[in-house]
C-alpha cells in the first residue's frame, strides 16, 4: 500500500481551498512541525520530572524546566509566526490575543488554539492534545489584527483540528472537505494518512461526562444520565460510560467508536467549562465534517457569535442521534 504523508496530502488538497494561495498549506505545515516538537517533549515528561528534576527547577544541563503547556504555547506561537502568514494568535495560555507586527501584519489568517489541553493529565501519563482553529481575518491586511478578527462564528473557520498525544500521536483536521487523520511515525518523523475521510456513526453507545457534576446539572440532563443506565436491549442500553477528563482523548474515542460527550452548565459554572473559540468550535468543525453534531444543548455551536476571547459554553458533541437524544431530555 502506498503511504501518503501529511505534507503530500496538504499540497494535494490545496485545490479544494477557497483561497488556493498556498498560505493555508503553509499554516498547516507549521502546525505539523510544532506538533512533532511537542510530541518529543511530552514523551520526555516523566523523565524530565522524575529523573532530570521537577518543573521550575534546573535540569542536568542547567536549563530551567518549563511547564509543558507553556512550552507547547511557545512552540506553536514560534512555528506559526515564522512564516509571516498569521497576523495574530489567541491562546488559552494568554489573557489577550497576540498581534504580530512587521511583515506578519500582512498575514491574512488568525489562529485560535489550546496548545495543550488537559495538561493536568500529563503528571499521570494520560493523553493530552492540541486544538486549533484557523480563520481569515476580517480587518484589512497590513493593519494590526483586532479582537473582531477572533470573534467570528465557527462557521467561518477555514480549517480546524487537533493533535492527540496518545499511545501514538495523531493529527486530525478538516478544511471543510471531510475529516482526515494522520498517525505519526516517530522513527521517521513523518505523519502518514491512516484515517482517510473519517465518519462517525449516527448512533453510538458511549456516554462521556464528568458525572461528579450530576447534582449540579439540570433535571433534564439528570434524567438523560439515568436513561443511559437503564437496561433496554432494543435501544442498546445501558450505554458504556467513558470519561478520561482530557477533551481531545474523549472526543477522539467517541469519533471513532460512536458516542456523545457532554460538558454542561452547572450550578457553579452556568456557562460550563469549555472554551468556545479554541476548544468547542474546532472540534465542532471536525465532527460535522465527519457526519456528527455539536451544540450548546440547544443551538449549533458553530453558529454562536462569540462575544469574548475566552468565552465558555455548555457543550454536547458526538454522534448525531445521540446529540438529538440529549437535547430531547434537556429541552423538554
Ligand atoms: P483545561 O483547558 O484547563 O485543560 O481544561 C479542559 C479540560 C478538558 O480537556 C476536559 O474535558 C475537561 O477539562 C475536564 O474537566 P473536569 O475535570 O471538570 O471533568
Ligand atoms: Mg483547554
Amino acid at each position: 500500500m502506498q503511504s501518503i504523508t501529511l505534507g503530500e496530502f496538504i499540497i494535494e488538497n490545496q485545490q479544494h481551498f477557497k483561497y488556493s494561495t498556498g498560505e493555508l498549506s503553509s499554516i498547516l505545515s507549521s502546525i505539523r512541525l510544532a506538533s512533532k516538537i511537542v510530541h518529543h517533549e511530552i514523551n520526555k515528561a516523566g523523565l524530565a520530572k522524575h529523573i532530570l528534576g521537577a518543573v521550575g527547577t534546573e535540569n542536568i544541563q542547567g536549563e530551567e524546566q518549563q511547564k509543558l503547556d507553556l512550552y507547547a504555547n511557545d512552540v506553536f506561537i514560534k512555528a506559526l509566526k515564522n512564516r509571516g502568514i498569521i497576523c495574530g494568535i489567541a491562546s488559552e495560555e494568554d489573557d489577550d490575543f497576540i498581534a504580530f507586527d512587521g511583515d506578519s501584519m500582512k498575514g491574512n489568517y488568525i489562529v485560535a488554539m489550546d496548545p495543550l489541553d488537559g495538561s493536568s493529565n500529563i503528571d499521570v501519563n494520560v493523553s493530552v492534545g492540541t486544538i486549533f482553529s484557523i480563520y481569515r481575518r476580517i480587518s484589512p491586511a497590513g493593519t494590526p489584527v483586532t479582537l473582531e478578527d477572533f470573534l467570528q462564528p465557527g462557521t467561518e473557520q477555514v480549517a480546524a483540528g487537533y493533535v492527540l498525544y496518545g499511545s501514538s500521536t495523531m493529527l486530525i483536521y478538516t478544511t471543510g472537505n471531510g475529516t482526515n487523520g494522520f498517525t505519526y511515525d516517530s522513527s521517521l518523523g513523518v505523519f502518514y494518512l491512516s484515517h482517510p475521510d473519517m465518519k462517525t456513526s449516527k448512533d453510538g453507545k458511549i456516554f462521556s461526562m464528568n458525572e461528579g457534576n450530576y447534582n449540579r446539572t439540570s433535571q433534564g440532563l439528570r434524567d438523560y444520565i439515568d436513561y443511559t443506565k437503564e437496561v433496554d436491549d432494543f435501544s442498546n442500553r445501558p450505554y458504556t460510560a467513558r470519561y478520561i477528563g482530557s477533551l481531545v482523548a474523549d472526543f477522539h474515542r467517541n469519533l471513532l467508536k460512536g458516542g456523545v460527550y457532554v460538558y454542561p452548565s452547572t450550578d457553579n459554572a452556568p456557562k460550563g467549562k469549555l472554551r468556545l473559540l479554541y476548544e468547542c468550535n474546532p472540534l465542532a468543525f471536525v465532527i460535522e465534517q465527519a457526519g456528527g453534531k455539536a451544540t450548546d444543548g440547544k443551538n449549533r455551536i458553530m453558529e454562536l457569535k462569540p462575544t469574548e476571547l475566552h468565552q465558555r459554553v455548555p457543550y454536547v458533541i458526538g454522534s448525531s442521534n445521540m446529540v438529538d437524544k440529549v437535547h430531547s431530555f434537556m429541552n423538554k
